[in-house]
């Protein structure tokens, strides 16, 4: 086994499965290690000078202590190795995350919406195009408030618990939530974001691997909160393709708002008594 698995084994970690992820396991392995080096060190040395300066060999105390320039030295070294890891690994890391972002086209694009105690999933469907939403919609049968009247929306596809994903194309999930704060977790993915409501936060990552993998909530945000985890499958091009169709088809006879002869439950545009603000 290597170091890697071994720290991700250590730290209670699924494999990783994204082209990023390999450069976080790398800080987090070098950080421990550094870590555990420090706390050895820092022990060995309370331990000598515990025995070095007990009390029976120096009855008094000498008040000008450290003569030798070796501690400076130390701290200089250990401040110096966390500056190259700060500056040199996890800001570069984090910068890139958070600005180099793949160009729209090239990436899939799905919005992610939380609710207490799941995850929904807003796909543009074939058209490329999301729908309006809008909360005075929002049902049971219409969990992110697709607007029945928008053309764009008539394709889209809306899934909750289970997305799925091919595999070596960049996704970008948009975060938002419908209540309180939830955090979209993707451990395997080594990516993670706040879902707040009122906001667009915007994350990004490419698996490389597919398989099923988890997805958790990484905020605290209800009694139901450890039930709220979901499924992120990534899939081949063919499957997802498959997938798709299956959803696009799905999403035809199972969404009355969307289509045509639907019940008139949706049908009357935003009732200016939706008692929440705002909306999203
Ligand atoms: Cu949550």
């Amino acid at each position: 086994m290597n170091s890697l698995a071994l720290i991700n084994e250590f730290l209670g970690q699924p494999p990783n499965a994204s082209s990023h992820g390999y450069q976080i396991d790398h800080i987090l392995e070098f950080c421990h290690w550094f870590m555990a080096a420090l706390f050895f060190g820092w022990s060995a040395f309370f331990i000598f000078v515990l025995i070095r300066f007990r009390r029976r060999r120096h009855p008094r105390a000498d008040h000008l202590g450290v003569r030798s320039g070796i501690s400076t030295h130390l701290e200089f070294s250990v401040v110096l190795i966390e500056a190259v890891l700060l500056l040199g690994f996890a800001i570069p890391l984090w910068a890139k995350r958070v600005n180099q972002f793949p160009p729209g086209k090239e990436a899939l694009v799905v919005h992610v919406v939380a609710q207490q105690f799941s995850f929904n999933y807003h796909l543009p469907g074939p058209d490329g195009q999301f729908g309006r939403r809008d909360v005075g919609f929002v049902s049971n049968s219409n969990p992110l408030g697709l607007d029945p009247n928008d053309p764009a929306g008539k394709d889209d596809i809306v899934t909750t618990g289970e997305l799925h994903v091919p595999v070596n194309r960049p996704v970008i999930a948009e975060l938002s939530s419908k209540d309180v704060i939830h955090d979209f977790f993707l451990a395997a993915m080594r990516i993670a974001g706040d879902a707040i409501p009122g906001s667009l936060i915007p994350i990004w990552f490419t698996p490389i691997k597919t398989g099923t993998y988890e997805v958790i909530c990484g905020q605290l945000c209800g009694l139901g909160h450890y039930g709220m985890k979901g499924t992120l499958v990534v899939d081949t091009p063919q499957d997802y393709e498959a997938w798709l169709k299956e959803r696009a088809e799905l999403a035809g006879g199972a969404q009355p708002a969307t289509s045509p002869g639907a019940p008139a439950q949706n049908k009357p545009p935003a009732p200016a008594a939706a008692p929440s603000p705002g909306g999203e």
